[in-house]
C-alpha cells in the first residue's frame, strides 16, 4: 500500500509515523507513506500558497496551482492513472471502518490536506472524493490524513503482526468491544472477573459477548441496529428487556 501526502506541513507526520505498528509497517515495506510539500510547487518568486479570498473576508485560501502542480508531478511519477485522491474536510463523506475496509483494498491512495481557511474549490476537479473524520473543525487536513493512513494501516494483512485479526475488532463485528483484564488478578480491590480465570472457553465467549451488547446498548445504542446479531443474542437483549420492564424502581 502506497500513500502519497499533500502537505504544507510535511514535519507535522514525522512522529506519528516514527513510532509504534506504523513504523514497523513501513521498515517491513508492508506500507510506503510518500510526503509531498506542497510549497515546493508554488512558482511564484515568493513561493506563496495561500491568499486572501475573493468577495473579501477573514482568513487566507489555498492557492489552486501549487496543489494540482503537485497532484500531477504525483501522476507523472504513477505513469498515469493513481486511484482514489482524497481531499480531507469537514464536507466530505464520514469516515467509518467500513470506509477504511474499501479503501484498505486500494494499491494507491492519494491525501491532500488543506490548511487556512480551506483550498480553492477549483482544486476539487483534481480529486476523485472527500473525506471527514468528524464533525468538528480542526486547523488543517493533516491529522484527518494520519487518522486514515492508521486506520487503512492496520487492515493491510500482515501488518497488525500474526496473532491479531482485525476482523474480530470492535466495529468490524458491529459492537463495542467486551472488557479487557490482565494481571494482577486484584488490583487496589478491584478483581478481574471470576469467568476470566476459569479457562472455560466457551463460558468466556459467551459471556465477551453479553458483556460487548451490554456496552453498545448503554453507550451507542444505535449500532444495535446494524450489528450482525446472533439468535442468542437476540434472546439476551430481549431477556435484558424483559427484566427492565419489569424492575420496580419505586416513585
Ligand atoms: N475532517 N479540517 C481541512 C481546511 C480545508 C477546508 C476545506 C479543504 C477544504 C477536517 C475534519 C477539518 C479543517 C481539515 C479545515 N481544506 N478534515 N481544513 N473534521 O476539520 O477532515
Amino acid at each position: 500500500m502506497q500513500f502519497d501526502i499533500l502537505t504544507l506541513f510535511p514535519e507535522m507526520f514525522t512522529g506519528p509515523f516514527s513510532a509504534s505498528i506504523i513504523k514497523r509497517a513501513i521498515e517491513r515495506n508492508l506500507l510506503t507513506v510518500n510526503l509531498i510539500n506542497i510549497r515546493d510547487y508554488a512558482r511564484n518568486k515568493h513561493r506563496t500558497v495561500d491568499d486572501a479570498p475573493y468577495g473579501g473576508g477573514a482568513g487566507m485560501v489555498m492557492e489552486p496551482e501549487p496543489v494540482v502542480l503537485a497532484l500531477e508531478a504525483v501522476r507523472e511519477k504513477r505513469g498515469g492513472d493513481m486511484g482514489p485522491v482524497i481531499l480531507l474536510c469537514p464536507q466530505g463523506e464520514p469516515f467509518t471502518q467500513r470506509l477504511a475496509a474499501e479503501l484498505a483494498q486500494e494499491e494507491h491512495i492519494v491525501l491532500v490536506c488543506g490548511h487556512y481557511e480551506g483550498i480553492d474549490e477549483r482544486v476539487r476537479a483534481y480529486t476523485t472524493g472527500e473525506i471527514s473524520i468528524g464533525d468538528y473543525v480542526l486547523t488543517g487536513g493533516e491529522l484527518p490524513a494520519m487518522v486514515v493512513v492508521d486506520a487503512v494501516s492496520r487492515l493491510i494483512p500482515g501488518v497488525l503482526g500474526e496473532e491479531t485479526s482485525p476482523v474480530t475488532d470492535s466495529f468490524a463485528t458491529g459492537l463495542l468491544e467486551h472488557p479487557h483484564y490482565t494481571r494482577p488478578r486484584e488490583f487496589r480491590g478491584a478483581a478481574v472477573p471470576e469467568v476470566l480465570l476459569s479457562g472455560h472457553h466457551a463460558r468466556i465467549a459467551r459471556w465477551r459477548r453479553e458483556e460487548a451488547l451490554l456496552r453498545t446498548l448503554v453507550r451507542r445504542p444505535d449500532l444495535l441496529a446494524t450489528a450482525a446479531l446472533t439468535a442468542d443474542d437476540r434472546r439476551f437483549l430481549k431477556e435484558l428487556a424483559t427484566y427492565l420492564m419489569r424492575l420496580d424502581l419505586g416513585d
